[in-house]
């Protein structure tokens, strides 16, 4: 089983991502085996990480700040044992050492690495960001964003400051559901494919389906606010995630360049528009994004040097209130 997302390679020289192994669910039924309470999760995520980043923003946009606590590991990979030459997510050893990342409150773990271990014994697939870790049980809940979202957005109504938002609303799960699949792959795991790709072949094919997406999502972004309608959705987070990361990494270090996200005018201004939700922006820790992607993957940057520019300002006005609020 792969270690890193590094060696998840097909023979074609194409990027395979595997799936995540911890699939238990929060409920609000207080008798389940996770039952949704105050102070008993806690979230541990990397801001460079996209999966990570869109739960951080919903427990933010939730207003679950007070009932779930959360820490940031360090940007940059490094040993996560002594004994062999793992390299994976890492803890500070102090708050001091590098700002946003902060050491293990719960644990004392010095890598994820370490968290995958105390959860299990037999454990052999890749320590990946996020983990929802139940503070009771001591163990990992579960270790997949798609999953953790929907948890965060509907079993912990009891306790959400804004229970009333419904980022998954009943009647429009369909088409979301739709959206998130073309996106998913062409997008935010086509971002990947492109910058993982280890043969020309399928380079190409993923950075054309991911323009023909990003096309895609411009035209429908030209005619409403959201890419689901006039209406927030968890498609516009799961999107979101990647279109921050775009002009400032993908584009150089996953050579993502035929066209940069501010030369789409709708897409930009979509991108400032969620970025300027409230809980949105300190979910972006752009210093740890550039440092991790730039520094964490020797084989596609082997110096590690990270670019100066663009330095976007998200916080920019944008023209998205032409379609109403
Ligand atoms: N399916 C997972 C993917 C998470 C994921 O790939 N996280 C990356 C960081 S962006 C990671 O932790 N990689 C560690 C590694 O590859 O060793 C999810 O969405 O939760």
């Amino acid at each position: 089983m792969a270690r890193s997302a590094l060696d998840e390679m097909s023979d074609s020289g194409a990027f395979n991502r595997s799936p995540s192994t911890f699939r238990n669910f929060i409920s609000r039924d207080q008798a389940s085996q996770f039952p949704a309470e105050s102070g008993r999760y806690h979230l541990y995520i990397s801001y460079a990480c996209p999966w990570a980043s869109r739960c951080l923003a919903f427990l933010n946009i939730k207003g679950l700040e007070k009932a779930i606590s959360f820490t940031s590991v360090k940007p940059i990979w490094g040993r996560t044992k002594e004994t062999d030459d793992h390299m994976g997510w890492v803890f500070p050893v102090s708050s001091t050492e590098e700002p946003g990342a902060e050491s293990d409150p719960l644990n004392g773990a010095r890598s994820i690495r370490e968290l995958y271990e105390l959860a299990s014994s037999n454990y052999s697939g890749k320590y990946t960001v996020p983990v929802l870790w139940d503070k009771k049980l001591k163990t990992i809940v579960n270790n997949e964003s798609s999953e953790i979202i929907h948890m965060l957005n509907s079993e912990f109504n009891d306790i959400a400051e804004n229970a009333a938002l419904d980022l998954y609303p009943a009647h429009l799960q369909n088409q979301i559901d739709e959206v998130n699949e073309w996106v998913y792959e062409a997008i935010n795991n086509g971002v990947y494919r492109c910058g993982f790709a280890k043969k020309q072949g399928p380079y190409e094919e993923a950075a054309m389906k991911l323009y023909q997406a990003l096309d895609n999502c411009e035209e429908i972004l030209s005619k409403q606010r959201y890419i689901c309608g006039n209406t927030l959705t968890v498609a516009d987070i799961r999107l979101f995630v990647t279109l921050i990361r775009f002009d400032e990494v993908y584009a150089v270090h996953f050579k993502c360049n035929k066209k940069l996200l501010r030369e789409y005018p709708n897409l930009f201004n979509y991108t400032k528009d969620i970025f300027q939700i409230p809980g949105m922006r300190s979910t972006v820790n752009m210093e740890h994004i550039k440092r991790h992607y730039y520094g964490s993957h020797p084989s596609i940057n082997p110096f590690g040097i990270i670019p100066f520019g663009p330095n976007i300002d998200y916080s920019s006005p944008h023209d998205r209130e032409r379609f109403g609020p």
